[in-house]
């Protein structure tokens, strides 16, 4: 390792609330990531419960001759191959037995809520990631961590009748990590010290932030495990990646983050961003882009009107084939939250990233935020 961790407490007690060192030599923080598992597909079976058991698919209209997508699948229908985002008819001869649903994104949603209130009341410092999935801090506890990690599996069972999985770690990168290794209801606790046994081993895109095109490209170029990753030169790494994402890989690899659990209340700006099925050009693929800007434009404004908030600057973020980043913004003399305003001043902005190579990301954001 490349870094120098702080050195946990030398301490035989899996649960202390101390065992949890930063590495990066920040302060010891306990971070949970709690996500749902398979969480449309267990949304609908706690309604039904007639399926329990069976392979169960949501996707699009809930026909299995529809064109559409699968949203998501039980564990159960997993166990075939299937899995979100694959076509339904490769679905359909993967498990021709499963049970098909179409999705009903407003109960989803109600359950969410559901959750997400269970959790809050035991840990209030929590950062809402999206539909199924939360940040903790858990830092300021003082219950044991596994104590406090059966608690909130506990709490969200009892509100939804459905499980999670947790992940507690020194940061958000390592508690998602985390999450995942024990799916379905899993609990897991990682310390800095099981970085190299249970982190370097896993495969780079386990790395949330290192998607398929990223990961093509470290294969390419022999480095396949996080382990291998985090023994790159980080120069070497910048020389293939740019500076910023360069670096990133270098400490992500090596388990440093050092992004706080942000709460609604102190939340400094709302973003939203996509990453291309196939790269866009600045120029030539304006129109594609044109309408991303918008749509992402449109979902800022509505973000920003759910949490009551408006925004003076109005950023963007492309990210181009060599993975280098650029933001442009701009600040308006008014507060906002009009769809609008925030498309033309994204227009602007875009108009002002560098057009010479094609883009893998596009993204909005709006920060400066109206106090009160
Ligand atoms: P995930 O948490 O990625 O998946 P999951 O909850 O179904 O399964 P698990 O976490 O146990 O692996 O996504 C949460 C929900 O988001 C999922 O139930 C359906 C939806 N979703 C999509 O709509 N499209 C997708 O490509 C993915 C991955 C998820
Ligand atoms: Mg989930």
């Amino acid at each position: 390792m490349s870094t120098t961790p702080l050195s946990p407490p030398d301490t035989d007690d899996d649960d202390a609330a101390t065992e949890i060192a930063a590495p990066g030599g920040d302060f010891a923080r306990r971070i949970a990531h709690l996500d749902m598992d398979a969480f449309y597909a267990s949304v609908e079976l706690a309604r039904r419960p007639e399926l329990a058991g069976l392979p169960v698919i949501v996707g699009g209209r809930g026909d299995p001759e529809s064109r559409g997508v699968v949203t998501t699948a039980n564990y159960e229908a997993r166990k075939f191959g299937v899995h979100s985002a694959m076509p339904m008819a490769k679905a359909v001869r993967l498990c021709p037995q499963a049970v098909f649903l179409p999705v009903d994104f407003a109960e989803y949603r109600r359950v969410s809520r559901l959750f997400k209130a269970a959790i809050v009341e035991i840990a209030p410092v929590m950062e809402d990631r999206g539909i199924d999935e939360v940040y903790l801090d858990l830092t300021e506890h003082e219950e044991p961590t596994r104590v406090l990690g059966l608690a909130l599996k506990a709490a969200v069972k009892e509100a939804t009748g459905l499980t999670c999985s947790i992940g507690i770690a020194p940061n958000k990168l390592l508690a998602k990590i985390a999450s995942d290794l024990e799916k379905p209801n899993g609990l897991t606790i990682l310390r800095t010290q099981d970085l190299a046994t249970r982190i370097w081993p896993l495969p780079a895109r386990k790395i949330n932030g290192i998607g398929p095109k990223a990961s093509e490209k470290l294969a390419a170029l022999g480095v396949n495990t996080i382990g291998e990753l985090a023994a790159c030169e980080p120069g070497w790494l910048v020389s293939h990646f740019g500076k910023s994402y360069g670096a990133w890989l270098h400490r992500a690899a090596n388990g440093i983050d050092a992004r706080p659990v942000e709460t609604e209340s102190e939340r400094k700006s709302l973003s939203r961003e996509t990453t291309f099925a196939t790269d866009l050009h600045p120029v030539r693929d304006w129109q594609a882009l044109a309408r991303l800007l918008a749509e992402l434009s449109r979902d800022v404004a509505a973000d920003l009107a759910k949490h009551k908030l408006r925004g003076r600057t109005i950023g963007v973020k492309v990210r181009n084939d060599q993975f280098a980043i650029a933001t442009r913004d701009l600040s308006l003399p008014e507060f906002t939250d009009r769809e609008a305003v925030i498309r033309k001043a994204a227009f602007e902005c875009f108009a002002r990233v560098p057009q010479n190579r094609k883009l893998r990301l596009l993204g909005v954001r709006v920060s400066n935020f109206e106090q009160g």
